[in-house]
């Protein structure tokens, strides 16, 4: 299933009268236009392999037709977004999720769609049919050699995965932790995490980097061995520097100031990138900013101030960017849509921000100022310019309309069928 540039070409004209109006509007009130669609335009944000099926809750799922049955069909729903974006150039896998039976050709067919493979994810949150030992009491924090021993190897087993796709990242997001006081000693648990992690780390390429993902709770209640980005910088300085921390945005305790944490991680060198989501209660893997738009904007008002030459968060090197959601009403493909729109339009926003001014604001405590400058940025409608960075790199005017006017889902389901139910939470 796939889009031809014709039909794309054809659908933008159809929009292009409109688009140029507002396009016109944003050039003449936005200076720094050019150089912000340039930007856009070299910004690409990874795909999850899991969120492209109807996700559920612990008490049903739903789901909604035409989800992609294997790893090809995931990497061909991440094709489709792609060419209708142009900034999702690229999928992230979790083990044994998608195991891909034939690395070579599973690699071919992503370059045919201008994909990469971003960081791989490994998977110890569940037992997996066969497997010997259980991860009921936790993996690396295990108190059995033998279990932690299973979940190292699982993790480096992930990592030749990553190699045979040309990936250069692991994520290891860790459920450890414990439901009751006294069911853990932490001290023992960090020990043993710490320990499983320097062997995981000491499979890493040169060229690899490792990303240490935190969660305040869930599964655990009590406690979680990786639960704040303090013990996950903890785990990332003591491993070297190929270790980052990963922010997941709805993996805080409510009301965390997430900017706050940015700042300070991209200042030690250790912000290694994003699980992009938005959250009103916790873990709720809902589409990035439609919740708190204004904590995503002060995010990446962070990130372009804290730029910095030994840690930078875009360009070639940069940051991981990485979508994490999952979707319980909403068509998968629609919401990563609207979840990669929401972001182009906050960065764009916050590439606006009158720093000179800001510094000043602050240097000179004017509470009011600093406010008025941020807000202005805030409220400036930049949808004109992130669609137009998408044209210019070959892609649609309106996405989320293509896909709806050429009843993409539809074909999805004549062709995958109604049933089809994609693998992942
Ligand atoms: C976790 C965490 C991980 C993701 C799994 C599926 O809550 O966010 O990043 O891999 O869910
Ligand atoms: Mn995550
Ligand atoms: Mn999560």
């Amino acid at each position: 299933m796939s889009i031809s540039q014709q039909e794309i070409d054809a659908l933008n004209e159809q929009h292009l009268s409109a688009h140029q109006h507002k396009l016109a509007y944003a050039l003449t009130h936005i200076e720094q236009s050019e150089a912000i669609i340039a930007r856009l335009e070299d910004f690409q944000i990874a795909i999850p392999s899991w969120a492209l099926g109807m996700g559920g809750t612990r008490f049903g799922r739903f789901p909604g037709g035409g989800e992609p049955r294997s790893l090809e069909e995931k990497i061909e729903d991440v094709g489709l977004l792609h060419v209708l974006n142009r900034s999702s150039g690229a999928i992230s896998l979790h083990i044994p999720w998608d195991i891909p039976q034939d690395a070579g050709a599973i690699r071919r067919l992503a370059s045919e769609y201008g994909l990469k493979f971003d960081a791989v994810n490994s998977n110890t949150f569940q037992d997996q049919p066969g497997q010997s030992l259980s991860y009921k009491f936790g993996s690396l924090q295990h108190v059995d050699r033998a279990v932690r021993k299973q979940a190292i190897e699982h993790n480096i087993e992930v990592i030749r995965h990553g190699i045979a796709l040309g990936s250069d990242a692991l994520t290891v997001w860790l459920s450890d932790g414990s439901c009751f006081p006294g069911q853990l000693n932490f001290r023992r648990a960090f020990e043993h995490t710490l320990e499983g992690l320097q062997e995981i780390y000491a499979a890493l390429p040169d060229h690899w980097k490792v990303f240490v993902e935190y969660k305040a709770f869930e599964p655990n209640f009590y406690s979680m061995t990786v639960g704040d980005w303090g013990q996950s910088y903890l785990y990332a300085s003591k491993l070297g520097e190929k270790a980052y921390t990963l922010v997941d945005l709805g993996h805080h305790l409510p009301n965390a100031n997430i900017e706050q944490i940015v700042a300070l991680l991209m200042m030690e060198g250790k912000l290694g990138g994003f699980h992009f989501n938005d959250s009103k209660y916790g873990d709720d893997d809902l589409t990035v900013g439609s919740i708190r738009p204004y904590q995503l904007f002060l995010i990446f008002n962070e990130l372009i101030g804290g730029s910095q030459d030994n840690n930078p968060p875009f360009g070639h090197k940069g940051f991981g960017w990485m979508i994490d959601a999952s979707h319980n009403v909403k068509d998968p493909l629609e919401d990563l849509l609207q979840a990669v729109e929401a972001i182009m339009v906050t960065y764009a926003q916050a590439l606006l921000v009158d720093r000179v001014k800001l510094n000043e604001a602050q240097l000179n405590n004017d509470v009011v100022q600093a406010q008025e400058i941020l807000q202005t940025a805030f409220r400036t409608d930049t949808r004109a310019l992130v669609a137009e960075a998408r044209m210019r790199a070959g892609g649609a005017l309106n996405p989320l309309g293509i896909f709806r006017q050429s009843e993409i889902r539809k074909k999805l389901i004549a062709k995958r069928g109604e049933k089809a139910i994609a693998t992942g939470l």
